[in-house]
């Protein structure tokens, strides 16, 4: 007891597997914080929860990346929960917006070869599996050090971190070569109703923005897929579907009665939708 008293008061040594870890945790942390950034760019205010949202995912990472370089003796600890709550999270939201005929994470995965959806969401699970792998051995080692080969514990550390950093740079290539083959896409100037990035996210409220509208009979909606996987413009009484719309197509329907249309994405049922149709 007197003897661990004693040792926590010191700083915790930096070793290969702190380094994967920090590398590993600015990773997550830069790529959420683009991912953060560029929806509160693109959709300001509407998506306050889920900017909230990912703002305290990054801020907590971030000061793991802090506590693991001020040494201390705590800090892999705090890494293994802030890292294990961020991929539960992360696991949650898909498989909270699961819903209809599909799973959102099989539909997802589809859609691996969008770049964008692959660094954005994709990578991050095999980084922050690195991640805790390593602060875990961390924490071990300051717990009870071993006297290890060096050996042994280069090629523990290097194989797993040149997989995942295969992995990720595989991904992004393939991602990238199709991408270079496709036929671009332009967005149309005015669409009436855009989905929003990150829109199957269940910390965001309006998915498709606006998710209200109030037209007039015989006026024709365009729905603008401006999100980084495919969705669907799904009737909830089957008066319309649009089927998958991949990432920057779009979709059109003609309202020609009056009504209350609503609409979800079969992938995700938590984004909904409602067109209110009027004669006069
Ligand atoms: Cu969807």
């Amino acid at each position: 007891m007197g003897q661990q008293g004693l040792s926590s008061a010191e700083k915790a040594p930096r070793t290969l597997d702190t380094w994967v870890s920090i590398v590993g945790l600015t990773y997550v942390v830069l790529v959420t914080l683009r991912v953060t950034i560029t929806r509160a760019l693109s959709q300001g205010t509407t998506a306050l929860s889920s900017l909230i949202y990912l703002s305290i995912l990054v801020f907590m990472l971030f000061l793991g990346i802090l506590f693991i370089l001020a040494g201390k003796r705590w800090a892999y600890r705090y890494v293994l929960t802030a890292a294990g709550i961020f991929l539960v999270f992360h696991l949650l939201a898909y498989v909270t917006s699961c819903g209809g005929a599909s799973c959102s994470l099989l539909a997802n995965l589809v859609h691996l070869v969008n770049p964008e959806f692959f660094v954005s969401v994709i990578s991050l699970f095999p980084v922050l599996v690195l991640v805790i792998y390593h602060a875990s051995h961390a924490r071990r080692e300051l717990m009870r050090p071993s006297p290890n080969s060096t050996e042994t514990s280069t090629r523990r550390i290097l194989l797993p971190t040149i997989a995942v950093i295969a992995l990720v740079a595989g991904g992004v290539s393939i991602g990238l070569a199709v991408e270079a083959t496709a036929t671009p896409v332009v967005p149309p100037l005015h669409p009436d109703v855009t989905i929003v990035e990150g829109a199957f996210h269940p910390a965001n409220l309006e998915s498709y923005l606006p998710a209200k509208l109030t037209i007039k009979v015989g006026e024709t909606i365009v729905w603008y897929n401006g999100d980084i996987t495919s969705h669907t413009i799904t009737s909830t009484t089957g008066i319309f579907d649009s089927k998958d719309i991949p990432v920057g197509a779009t979709y059109s329907y003609t309202f020609t009665q009056a009504g209350v249309y609503e609409y979800y994405c079969v992938y995700h049922y938590l984004m909904t939708g409602v067109i209110s149709v009027t004669n006069e």
